[in-house]
């Protein structure tokens, strides 16, 4: 067996007898209350998960396993001569729970190296569908074709043990985030570049691969995808892509039927397909305004007729941050480093200074600060990456890292299958009432 493999086995094994004490011992105990305008208002505040590869906190942001965004830049192991993480490095903290070594986050690039090949009928599959079909939409179809690949979804049919779960996930898991650049890469070559596909490269690492088959060769854009594909992988359990994969899986639904369900769940405007928003919202407002940096004065007033227009400002706001998001901070500080005079990333900066005072000013939004969305776009376009319906694909290969090290820990942990109560208005009136009891079956 490989050597994470057995890592996980002998982690979640200690963390599996320690739920069962905890639950023992407290299990009765109190961990809040739901008030009746929670269950109107998409559950927000409502603990109700549990989900180990990472926390958010509402003002510090994101933390994986305990690490920070900034302690991760530092701790992480890096490509040679490279300054940004390793996402293989990230996966094998939020699976296994420890900081990896230089020789552990190698053994993840070869693991998925050697994992990687993608069967024909998968292109075949992409290469059915309209070009002009939008890039998630092509996403979640290829990923939906490579499910003749589960090993959970086989071994299942032929009577697989409960306590066996785990580990028929835990390679569908691997196989998945070993074979999704090469998928992506080939929907992006496909839909805007003819057709002239990259083979992969077996000597870089797994985000290198991914930059060249895109056709990027430039060294520092290679970086920005390792930067990338470590933010963007993880953000708890409640946001919309994690939960979906979560739950889908929770129904023994193999890794790649709940990996598609998360993509579509990313591929929404308030989620993962902010990032596209923003971009052309972006080229929109220069479009109008025929400038190609608008001053502070000219972003206010667009960022006021957009408002007007019954219209989200995109990549501000968030269900549970309260701050900049540290996601935002992180790519401002690369294009400080890699981009600092281009008129793009300096747009992205004036509207950062530009648009939270206007949604304060609103008085009901809860976080006027900028997202992770907010910013990804203007560097990818900085590299020439400008194809913007394409971008939500990137986030989705770095979100599979951290929805599926969770599903081997949903596995592992045996988590039932997830079925919360609702009810309806009709019975919340008459519980108000005093006539009905509102948690009746
Ligand atoms: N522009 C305009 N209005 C906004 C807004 C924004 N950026 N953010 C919130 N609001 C509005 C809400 O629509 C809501 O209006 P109504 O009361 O009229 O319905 C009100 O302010 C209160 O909303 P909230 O409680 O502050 O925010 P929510 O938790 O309901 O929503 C969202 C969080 C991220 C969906 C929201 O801020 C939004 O729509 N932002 C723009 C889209 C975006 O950037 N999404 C990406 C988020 C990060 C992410 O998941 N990335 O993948």
């Amino acid at each position: 067996m490989g050597i994470i493999k057995d890592r996980f086995r002998a982690k979640s094994e200690i963390v599996s007898a320690e739920i069962k004490d905890l639950l023992k011992e407290h299990g009765s105990k109190k961990i809040g209350e739901v008030q009746l305008s929670q269950i109107y208002t998409g559950m927000r505040g409502i603990t109700g998960l549990v989900t180990e590869t990472s926390l958010l906190d509402a003002q510090d942001g994101i933390r994986f396993r305990g690490y920070s965004i900034p302690e991760l830049r530092q701790k992480l192991p890096k490509a040679p001569d490279g300054s940004e993480p390793l996402p293989e490095g990230l996966f094998y903290l939020m699976l296994v729970g420890d900081l990896p070594t230089e020789e552990d986050v190698q053994h993840v690039t070869s693991v998925w190296q050697r994992r990687s090949h993608v069967p024909n009928h998968v292109f075949a599959t992409i290469e059915a569908l309209p070009v002009n079909t939008h890039p998630m939409t092509q996403f979640v179809v290829a990923i939906m074709a490579l499910q003749t690949e589960s090993q959970f979804a086989k071994q299942y049919a032929q009577g697989l043990s409960k306590k066996d779960y785990w580990e028929a996930v835990f390679d569908d898991a691997m196989d998945l985030i070993a074979r999704l650049p090469r998928v992506a890469a080939y929907i992006y070559r496909r839909k805007y570049k003819k057709g002239e596909h990259i083979q992969p490269n077996g000597l870089l690492d797994w985000a290198g691969n991914f930059a060249h088959m895109l056709g990027y060769e430039n060294e520092e854009f290679k970086e920005l995808m390792r930067l990338y594909m470590t933010i963007h992988a993880d953000h708890e359990g409640g946001n919309v892509s994690a939960h979906a994969t979560h739950l889908v899986g929770s129904a023994l639904s193999d890794p790649y039927l709940c990996l598609a369900a998360g993509m579509n769940g990313l591929a929404g405007p308030l989620h993962g397909l902010a990032n596209q928003e923003v971009i052309k919202w972006i080229f929109e407002m220069r479009d109008e305004l025929k400038t190609e940096i608008p001053t502070k004065e000219q972003i206010t007033e667009y960022v006021k007729k957009t408002l007007n227009e019954g219209r989200v400002v995109p990549g501000y706001g968030h269900a549970v941050l309260r701050q900049t998001d540290p996601r935002f901070i992180a790519q401002m500080e690369f294009g400080k480093r890699h981009t600092p005079k281009d008129p793009l990333v300096q747009t992205v900066w004036n509207i950062y200074e530009a648009v939270p005072p206007v949604l304060q000013s609103l008085g009901k939004i809860k976080n006027p600060w900028p997202n992770v969305d907010a910013h990804s776009g203007a560097l990818l376009v900085h590299f020439g990456l400008e194809e913007y319906e394409y971008y939500t694909v990137l986030f989705g290969v770095s979100r599979a890292l951290g929805v599926l090290a969770s599903l081997c820990w949903d596995r592992a942990l045996g988590y039932p299958i997830e079925r919360p109560k609702s009810v309806t208005t009709k019975l919340v009136k008459r519980w108000l009432k005093g006539e009905d009891e509102i948690w009746g079956d």
